[in-house]
């Protein structure tokens, strides 16, 4: 049964279900490189680059091991610019009786893909990505029933069932979570290592100029390059964390440093997500250096639940409540994303650091994108769908399984509370603690009001009192209206008029 196996820019390993029981002698692997998505979101110029290196780089190994591959670049004359164009005009050269291709990781995509059998008068199969550790089924078997979810105890569900840092059926070190030690702020003289820095071979280089000419309008610097595109470079990044910054992930997971952009986080998304590195191979990496006493408890253990818990976990949720969710916006949230997001012009340190980092590595860490550019758009009221489309465009991890729950759920609280417990909201004394922003800020953290305070302080509150109705009973942020209720008439005035005047500002 001669078959058309496509692989999409995220499906780059080689264990994809799409290409079980390939048959050498006649299937063919296709990769196409397609105009449509590339733009359907402006991606940063690094992510596209990143992508075509490493798909052209994926392709290339898979000829070497004896597959017959098709693969169209971007730049074919004859490329018609959708994957649904791509696999039809390849039917068209070949016979084939059926196409296989592997969930992908978006439901506009799946979407798609279902008419393609109607269309091309094809079977087209559409299998199981069993690079996840939880499928779409278990996931809602496990949600059902449930009001609200809570990640916490789906964590421990996917430590039990994969014995993941287990003794028996306890969890290693008589906890489940050690994130109460994970949140240490930055001290002085820390010295962060140096993140992987890749070679640019002539794959790369072709690759690099195929975007500095046909992307040079959209958001992002092109160079410095430095990820990995091969397999066996993302594991060499994975080693290189393990060794070198694993140490310290838990101690400052949460901590923020100005000019350290990749601090002691990993750096993996961008290949867990394309598939060149898989999730179960990193845990295991992480919990056999545990056992070799490279890392403490409280690093490996809050490194693993990222990776089984809130990285499945998202994608649960994104696939139980697509597309709907898409549409979600608890607080009418309509403030149209400010062009600070794309061009750093602000006085907000913070922010700036943050914007510019993103803009140069197509990557910022979680605190940096969760607690500076998620709180400022939580406060500010932004639109969802502009703030989940800037959070698509610019970071090279980004995929909206896995970029919408993130934005939707747990920054924006835009679901009114399904994927996280409350809102993260915080003001300027959260990013002060955390980091050592406020240092060269034009604003003072320690003011509260008037023009040279912490926007943050006076926009926190304004938060609360403007959505009232939708957050005074919730029983973990429902005692803040008591703090806010003892305030003066005054200072509760100073707090709208500031927050009025800085909004309406921000253009
Ligand atoms: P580390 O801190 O070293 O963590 C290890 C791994 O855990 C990551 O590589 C990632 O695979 C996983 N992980 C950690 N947190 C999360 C999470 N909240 N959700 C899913 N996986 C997680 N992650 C993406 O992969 N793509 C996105 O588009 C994305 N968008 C985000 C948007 C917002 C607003 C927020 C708050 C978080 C987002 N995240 C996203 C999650 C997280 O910020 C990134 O996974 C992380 O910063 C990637 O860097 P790292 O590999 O150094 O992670
Ligand atoms: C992100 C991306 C980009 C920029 N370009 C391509 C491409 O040309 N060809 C391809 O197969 N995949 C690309 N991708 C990744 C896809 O957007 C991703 O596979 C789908 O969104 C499904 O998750
Ligand atoms: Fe950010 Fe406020 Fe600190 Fe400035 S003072 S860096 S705006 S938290």
């Amino acid at each position: 049964m001669k078959t058309l196996r496509l692989i999409l820019g995220d499906q780059l390993s080689e264990s994809i279900s799409s290409l079980h029981g390939c048959e050498l002698a006649t299937d063919i692997i296709f990769l196409c490189e397609v105009w449509d998505e590339a733009t359907y979101v402006k991606h940063h110029k690094k992510k596209i680059a990143f992508l075509f290196s490493a798909m052209r780089h994926f392709a290339e190994q898979l000829t070497n091991q004896g597959y017959k591959v098709a693969y169209t670049k971007l730049d074919n004359p004859d490329n018609t610019g959708s994957f649904m164009g791509e696999v039809e005009r390849l039917c068209q050269e070949h016979h084939f009786d059926r196409i296989v291709v592997t969930y992908p990781g978006e439901y506009r995509v799946l979407a798609d893909m279902r008419t393609w059998e109607k269309t091309l008068g094809i079977p087209v199969e559409i299998r199981a990505d069993d690079r996840f550790l939880c499928s779409p089924e278990t996931f809602a078997a496990w949600a059902d029933g449930r009001k609200q979810l809570r990640m916490e105890y789906f964590y421990r569900d996917m430590r039990k069932q994969y014995q993941i840092l287990m003794e028996d059926d306890q969890p290693l070190g008589g906890k489940w979570n050690f994130d109460a030690e994970n949140r240490k702020p930055p001290k002085q003289g820390l010295t962060v290592p140096k993140p992987y820095i890749g070679t640019i071979d002539a794959i790369t280089q072709e690759v690099m100029d195929l975007v500095a000419e046909r992307f040079d309008h959209h958001f992002g610097d092109l160079a410095p390059f430095y990820f990995a595109v091969t397999r066996a470079d993302a594991l060499q990044v994975l080693e290189q964390f393990i060794d070198q910054r694993f140490n310290h992930f838990g101690d400052y997971q949460d901590a923020m440093i100005e000019g350290e952009p990749w601090m002691y986080h990993s750096h993996i998304s961008f290949y867990l997500n394309c598939g060149l590195l898989l999730p179960l191979e990193c845990v295991q990496a992480a919990e056999n250096a545990y056992y070799a006493g490279k890392a403490p408890l409280n690093a490996v253990e809050g490194f693993i639940r990222q990776i089984i818990g809130w990285r499945e976990y998202v994608r649960g949720i994104y696939w139980l409540h697509m597309p709907s969710y898409k549409e979600k916006n608890f607080f009418a949230a309509e403030r149209a994303l400010p062009s600070l997001y794309w061009t750093g012009k602000t006085k907000m340190n913070c922010l700036r650091q943050c914007v510019l980092e993103t803009k140069e590595n197509a990557y910022a860490h979680h605190i940096q994108r969760l607690m500076v550019l998620g709180n400022f758009a939580l406060l500010a009221g932004i639109e969802p769908k502009q703030v989940n489309e800037w959070f698509l465009v610019v970071y090279a991890d980004a995929y909206e399984w896995v970029e919408l729950p993130n934005v939707t759920g747990m920054i924006l609280f835009a679901d009114g509370g399904y994927l996280a417990s409350k809102p993260y909201a915080a003001g300027g004394s959260y990013i002060n603690k955390m980091s050592n922003y406020c240092k060269s800020c034009s604003y003072k953290v320690t003011q509260k009001n008037g023009p040279d305070a912490c926007p943050f302080n006076y926009l926190y509150w304004d938060f609360l009192d403007r959505n009232r109705d939708r957050l005074a009973s919730n029983h973990r942020i429902g005692m803040m209206y008591k703090t806010f209720g003892r305030m003066t008439e005054e200072k509760q005035q100073a707090i709208r008029d500031d927050s009025r005047i800085f909004l309406s500002n921000l253009e």
